[in-house]
């Protein structure tokens, strides 16, 4: 059986990447919508070699095609006002915004990691799909809490441009040829709050009440609902002038008592469903984003334990934000939707 499947922000990053990644898992579609605003209608995307005309988002555009399963990826705003739509034309909704997620009654989904999840979707007919940062960290996370148990995580991060959408990878490029053509003072600064080539910004959302940014508080957030359990979580994002994959330096302490034996967190990693290890620092061998860019695979390295505690170690991880960060990880649940919950 096949699935008439829309995509709304089609012509975004990741809803151009979603287009590759439906494809490269040959997911069961028999009729590709994709969804804009007016200003791209009309527009082509390419799906399987082919070019297929983009239409406006509309209220009524999701009964009028028999949109089966939605993926939404075209902004908050644009979820709040337009998932209802699809869920009231009876789509399942695969959302990859901050919309939803901490919403109690809708599934925020790691498919590797809390795939029961997706069972709750009916109640409101959503599935949420995380942050970039916080989905490759949950992949690392998930088997160190099953081998020794995590009472804490420091986190910061590298994150690369794509994560404010086509607008930031564009910015970053511009900037790139300003820089060397010495323009850099008239490039223009509209993705973010200061010029990212050549530098490194410790802002990544806006400030919250208690000082740390918004997208800080939804690494904290959306950990402790998508693995069940009251981990502290310190995160500081940081965005940094790369194209397309997010890097994380990460701290985990485990439960009082634990003794770390880097020898078994390095096995936990490797048995993880898409997780890789590369370790060997005597050899320069560690995860990159030059690496992980166009993957499907949350690397992980630079694992070490602590000097002064035996109950904390350290590590190192990147995965490419626009993948398994967004689109392969929405895919995934559309799959794992289909093999739990479709009538077929
Ligand atoms: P459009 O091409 O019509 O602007 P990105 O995250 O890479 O910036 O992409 C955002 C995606 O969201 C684009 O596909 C964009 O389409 C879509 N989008 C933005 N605003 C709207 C809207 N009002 N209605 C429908 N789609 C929208
Ligand atoms: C960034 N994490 O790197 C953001 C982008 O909640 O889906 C994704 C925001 C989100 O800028």
């Amino acid at each position: 059986r096949k699935f008439n499947v829309a995509i709304v922000g089609a012509t975004g990053a990741v809803g151009e990447e979603l287009c590759r990644v439906l494809k490269d898992y040959n997911f069961p579609i028999n009729k590709l919508v994709p969804l804009a605003s007016a200003r791209s209608a009309g527009s082509k995307v390419e799906f399987d070699g082919k070019e297929v005309t983009v239409l406006e988002l509309t209220p009524t555009c999701f009964e009028e095609n028999e949109v089966e399963i939605a993926f939404f990826s075209a902004g908050g705003s644009i979820s709040a006002e337009y998932a209802k739509y699809a869920v009231d034309a009876g789509a399942v909704v695969i959302d990859n915004t901050s919309h939803f997620r901490m919403d109690p009654k809708t599934p925020l989904v790691v498919p590797e990691v809390n795939p029961e999840d997706i069972s709750l979707w009916k109640e409101t007919g959503i599935i949420a799909n995380p942050n970039c940062s916080t989905i490759q960290m949950v992949l690392a996370l998930k088997p160190l809490d099953e081998l020794y148990g995590i009472k804490r995580v420091d986190v910061s991060t590298y994150q690369a441009v794509s994560g404010a959408g086509k607008t930031g990878m564009e910015e970053l490029v511009r900037q790139m040829q300003d820089l060397l053509s010495f323009k850099l003072d008239e490039s223009e600064k509209k993705a973010f709050a200061h010029q990212i080539v050549n530098n490194v910004i410790p802002q990544i959302d806006v400030q919250q009440p208690n000082d740390f940014t918004k997208e800080e508080m939804k690494m904290v957030l959306e950990t402790q609902k998508i693995l069940h359990k009251e981990i502290a979580v310190a995160a500081t994002c940081v965005r940094v002038p790369v194209l397309r994959s997010h890097s994380e330096s990460i701290t985990v302490t485990f439960e009082e008592g634990t003794s770390v034996d880097v020898a078994e967190v390095r096995d936990a990693l490797e048995r993880f469903e898409n997780v890789e290890v590369i370790d060997d620092l005597a050899n320069n061998a560690y995860p990159m984003p030059i690496i992980s860019t166009d993957t499907d695979i949350t690397y992980v390295g630079r694992i070490r334990k602590d000097v002064y505690a035996d109950n904390i170690v350290h590590f190192f991880n990147v995965a490419d934000q626009v993948r398994v960060g967004a689109a392969t990880n929405a895919v995934r649940i559309g799959l794992k939707w289909i093999e739990m919950e479709s009538d077929i």
